[in-house]
């Protein structure tokens, strides 16, 4: 029996892997990890090697006014919109080598796979690498494909300023990586995107791939508590407007109410600054970011309603001002079930242990539904880790999920005859 074209492809795993580890020691972290923050020096870098890269495939570049990068193979139809696969270079803080990465470095692989075996796609294959998909900079996070997708305006993005106060429009122009294409004005005939699975679901029921069928929602709740700046050590207990220790009490109520809402459904702080941080002065302001998410939509908007109400009875009894400021947002998300399919059939076909899941983390893919039909492909993390610098997989897991990749993404985009 012959094998149809392209039926036993696979990717060259080595030279995926060869292509993260080199990418990875742009903007190294202090831990074995990355530090490659969007729209530092470190991001422009990684953004020009992945250019050279793309440019070596034969690909050609676009690039818009958010700086998102586009990498376009032709099709032989002209007619056919492309088929994108994406995902983001830009690291958090303490960053891992894989999140984001692997989903554009896998679309170059398969790029490179396609030019060995000189196969050629009804529809073009377009690369896309987001710009600020982590928001740990300039929040919200999947910001510049929100503006793709018509979520934020190319104004309101351009105004984001980081904790230094520089904003997003004049660092992107600092960078050298203002692009000249009107953001969202690419059409899309479908959209993949392969990514780390970052929680522990995959790696622990032994599976390779991750069939991944909706997202979970998001709101990013940004408090400023106001309280007096008075010396910790004379002023009596009595006399204190302690911004602080209402803080300690809504971290405490988020706990709370969110594990009323279980089962799946999180919410905790990662970010939080004392104005004016110092040790001998209670704050005078203390501002934080709640980060809740469930796939629910009742439970989402019931979590945000009842952390609110309660905030504001805390800071009401501690005689601390309170104010709230959604910085971030995204409906839970469904995936469009035919390219899912996709993504199933291809692991079956190619024998790799499988299961349906909900993402927990957030990924351009939620706002590209809004736009085109789009999914995802997932491979497990070592120990579930991600956000952090010891983030692991095996070249294995990362073979297999661009395997699928390149198989889902063929069923859509067409070998042609
Ligand atoms: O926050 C997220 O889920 C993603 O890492 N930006
Ligand atoms: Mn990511
Ligand atoms: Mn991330």
């Amino acid at each position: 029996m012959v094998a149809k074209a392209g039926e036993n492809m696979r990717v060259n795993g080595d030279r995926l892997w060869d292509a993260l580890m080199e990418m990875a020691k742009i903007g190294p972290g202090v831990a074995g990890g990355n530090n490659r923050q969007t729209l530092t020096d470190e991001d422009a870098e990684g953004r020009a090697l992945f250019q050279k890269w793309c440019e070596d495939a034969g690909l050609t570049m676009g690039v818009d006014k958010m700086g998102s990068m586009f990498m376009t193979r032709p099709g032989t139809d002209p007619e056919a919109l492309p088929v994108y696969v994406g995902s983001h270079l830009d690291t958090q803080p303490t960053g891992g080598k894989y999140d984001g990465v692997l989903g554009v470095l896998s679309g170059l692989e398969l790029v490179r796979t396609l030019n060995d075996l000189n196969i050629k796609t009804r529809h073009p294959i377009v690369i896309a690498n987001w710009a600020n998909e982590e928001g740990a900079r300039f929040s919200p996070p999947m910001l510049a494909s929100g503006v793709f997708a018509g979520v934020h305006t190319l104004d309101y993005a351009y105004g984001r300023r980081d904790p230094e106060g520089l904003s997003y429009g004049d660092e992107l122009k600092r960078i050298g990586w203002l692009g000249d294409e009107e953001v969202g004005a690419r059409k899309m005939h479908a959209y993949y995107e392969y990514h780390i699975e970052q929680g522990p679901i995959l790696e622990a029921e032994k599976k390779e791939i991750g069939v991944v069928t909706h997202c979970q929602g998001l709101w990013w709740l940004e408090f400023t508590l106001t309280g007096k700046e008075t010396h910790t050590g004379s002023t009596p207990m009595a006399m204190r407007l302690n911004a602080g220790l209402a803080m300690a009490r809504i971290l405490e109520a988020v706990q709370a109410i969110t594990m009323d809402f279980q089962p799946n459904a999180v919410g905790g702080v990662g970010q939080m600054f004392f104005s004016p941080n110092s040790r001998n002065v209670l704050p005078g302001s203390v501002t934080f970011t709640v980060d809740i998410r469930t796939a629910d939509q009742e439970k989402l908007d019931g979590m945000r309603a009842r952390i609110e109400k309660q905030a504001a009875e805390i800071c009401e009894a501690l005689g601390v001002g309170c104010s709230v400021e959604a910085v971030g947002h995204f409906d839970p998300v469904t995936f469009t079930p035919e390219l899912v399919e996709n993504v199933r059939e291809a692991a079956v076909e190619l024998g790799y242990e499988h299961m349906d899941i909900v993402s927990g983390a957030g990924h351009d893919a939620c706002w590209a539904t809004k736009v085109a039909p789009a999914t995802m492909v997932m491979c497990p993390c070592v120990d579930g880790l991600s956000h952090n610098e010891a983030e692991d997989i095996s070249k294995e897991w990362a073979t297999a999920g661009a395997d699928v990749l390149l198989r889902a993404v063929l069923k859509t985009a067409e070998i042609a005859a």
